[in-house]
This record gives C-alpha cells, sequence and structure tokens, in this order.
C-alpha cells in the first residue's frame, strides 16, 4: 500500500489535502511538524494486518524520518547562495527558503524544490493564436534593446512553424538599420518589407491573403513607436481582416533597473502584453529582471540568450526561468 506525504500551514489543513489525495478512508500513519507547518504521512485505507502496519509505518519512517533541523539548514543554505548568486531579493530569498524547508520530507534535492517553486514564482505569456486570426508580433524597447534581433529570431520561428511570416521594419532612418534588416530576412528565409507607417502592416494583410504574420520591429524611440502602434491599431480595426496585434516589450537583462523601469514607465499606455527578456546569457544577476516583471505583472514571453537568430531564443517557461536563476543559464 503507498503511503504519501501531504503537507499543511496546520494539521488540519494537511489533513484535509490528504483527504483531497487519497478520500475519505485515508488513514494518517505519522506525523512531523517543521517551521511552516505540518507534514503527515497518510495511507489510502487502514492496513489489513500487523505486518501490513508494520510495513506503512516503516515507509513513513522512511519519508518523514529524516534529520529535519540538519537538512534544512543544509538545504536552505545552498539554495540561499544560488539565489544571493542569481541578485535575488530578500523577500524572494526567504520565500523560496521558507517553501524548500517545508518541502524538505519530501526527499527530493533542495535545489530542486526550488526550481519547483521558481518555477511558479514569475508569470509566464500564454500567447494564444485564435483560429483563422492572423497575427502582428510588435517589438518596442530602447535603443539597443535587441528589438531587430528578436524580431529576426521571433519572424524565423513563425515561419518555421508553417506561418506564411514576413518582417515589417519601420526603423529606416538609422544608418545600417535596411541593411541590417535585408540580412536577417535573407539569413531567417523570411521576406522583409520596410514601410514608413506601421499602419501599412494592415493593407499587407488585405493584399495578401497568405500572410498570416507579422513582426513589426520598430525604431526604439518609445514616443514615435507608441504613435505608430496607435496608428496601426486604428487601421487593423477598420480592416476587413481579422488580425491579433500583440505587442511585445522588450528588456535587456543587461539593464539597470532604473533604465528598464523607466523604459516600463514610457510603454505604460501601449499596455504590453508580454515581454521578451534579452541578452539572458551577458547577465550573471538575473533575478531582479524577473522580479521587476512579476512586480509589473508582466509575463514573460521569450527568452533571448545569444545573438545566433537561429539558435538563441527560447519560449519562456516556468522550468526555463527557475533554470535561469539557480544555473544562471537557460536550459
Ligand atoms: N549577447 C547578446 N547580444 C544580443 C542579444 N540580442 C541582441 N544582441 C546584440 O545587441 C546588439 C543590438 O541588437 P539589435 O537587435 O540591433 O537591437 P535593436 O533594439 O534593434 O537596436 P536599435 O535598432 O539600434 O534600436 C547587437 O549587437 C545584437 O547582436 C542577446 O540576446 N544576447
Ligand atoms: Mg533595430
Amino acid at each position: 500500500m503507498p503511503v504519501l506525504t501531504v503537507k499543511g500551514t496546520n494539521v488540519r489543513e494537511a489533513l484535509l489535502h490528504a483527504r483531497q489525495a487519497l478520500g475519505d478512508h485515508a488513514v494518517v500513519v505519522s506525523r512531523m511538524d517543521t517551521p511552516s507547518g505540518t507534514v503527515i504521512a497518510v495511507a489510502p485505507e487502514v492496513p489489513r494486518s500487523p505486518q501490513a502496519l508494520e510495513a506503512l509505518r516503516h515507509e513513513a519512517r522512511r519519508l518523514l524520518g529524516r534529520p529535519q533541523a540538519h537538512a534544512s539548514q543544509v538545504g536552505t543554505r545552498e539554495v540561499e547562495r544560488c539565489l544571493g548568486r542569481a541578485g535575488a531579493s530578500r523577500q524572494l530569498t526567504e520565500r523560496t527558503c521558507e517553501a524548500v524547508a517545508g518541502r524538505l520530507a519530501e526527499g527530493l534535492h533542495p535545489l530542486d524544490l526550488a526550481a519547483e517553486e521558481l518555477s511558479v514564482a514569475f508569470p509566464v505569456a500564454q500567447l494564444k493564436r485564435r483560429r483563422g486570426v492572423k497575427t502582428v508580433l510588435a517589438l518596442v524597447g530602447t535603443a539597443g534593446a535587441g528589438k531587430s534581433t528578436t524580431a529576426a529570431k521571433l519572424a524565423g520561428r513563425m515561419q518555421a512553424a508553417g506561418r506564411t511570416t514576413a518582417l515589417v521594419t519601420i526603423d529606416l532612418d538609422r544608418p545600417g538599420a535596411r541593411a541590417q534588416a535585408a540580412t536577417n530576412g535573407r539569413t531567417m528565409g523570411v521576406p522583409v518589407a520596410p514601410a514608413r507607417e506601421a499602419s501599412r502592416v494592415a493593407r499587407l494583410f488585405e493584399a495578401e491573403p497568405s500572410l498570416d504574420c507579422v513582426v513589426l520591429d520598430m525604431t526604439g524611440r518609445p514616443e514615435h513607436d507608441l504613435e505608430q502602434l496607435e496608428g496601426l491599431r486604428a487601421a487593423l480595426l477598420q480592416s476587413p481582416v481579422e488580425v491579433d496585434l500583440v505587442v511585445l516589450g522588450v528588456l535587456p537583462m543587461t539593464s539597470s533597473r532604473r533604465a528598464q523601469e523607466r523604459f516600463l514607465g514610457q510603454v505604460a499606455t501601449a499596455s504590453l502584453d508580454a515581454v521578451v527578456v534579452t541578452k539572458t546569457d551577458e547577465c550573471d544577476v538575473p533575478a531582479p529582471t524577473l522580479e521587476l516583471c512579476s512586480e509589473r505583472r508582466l509575463p514573460v514571453a521569450f527568452l533571448s540568450n545569444g545573438r545566433d537568430l537561429g539558435k538563441n531564443l527560447r519560449r519562456a517557461t516556468g522550468e526555463a526561468l527557475a533554470d535561469l536563476i539557480l544555473r544562471g543559464r537557460v536550459a
């Protein structure tokens, strides 16, 4: 008969969880109090023989009978060290260590427990595609944030996923910008369309029915780009083609917190749908950027971890964010 460990902030809560997990016939075999609550070992039903009872007790002792104080100290110390290295705030460190300490009886490695806790600590974007609806992914960010690089990577990714994609850039005046777009488009096998006004994207969809997705690279001048986005929104509303506009903020991990906050303030009216965190490979302290996203309830959609257009873009998942914090890199 299997024995499960179930935790709660108090005995009553642990018992409720046990009932939810194993039903009304669950029996408590053993109990252990921890700094953050109670862990109980439960079996699905009353054992039928003294031997079965002894086997259950043995298993419960194995599950709960760890040298708790020692394990808790050693375990959370390692987690604390990792989080410190990642630049995590005191609140995040305390919250994670407390959760890990409360789960040590589960028998997993403390860093794995920390990874589980961190994997649900930050919002992750669920960019859902509506059936029959086309998509514009518009990238806003400060100069040099990684917009053009990310735009090319995203366009390549969409194309590879079977969506007929174009890369549109409204960054036409900066020297070298057109050439960069053309080279990136060639590298990714995606056509590039320069446009003075973002609103032209609406007409592109109308003129080219097979076009399914546009990745829109912008200038890096927030005021100008916000105005352009408004123009595009208005044009899409008028258009007979149904298109979802997804606005992605490009947030380099290498920028200071103050610069990141300033940017988010500048684009507040654009109501970002999500962010792409770039340059994760050049930053040793990933936690502050992710904590800022969490504070602002900004879901992370992608992580850019290098210059290689074909390789260095990952979909953000809870596990990837936890890896970034605990291991310093995207797995
Ligand atoms: N290491 C690293 N470099 C990156 C990453 N993303 C972009 N870069 C580099 O950052 C620099 C700026 O990238 P761009 O994509 O041109 O940035 P941008 O936001 O379009 O810049 P502007 O158009 O000038 O505003 C380039 O040298 C890129 O190769 C990344 O994830 N990691
Ligand atoms: Mg650019």
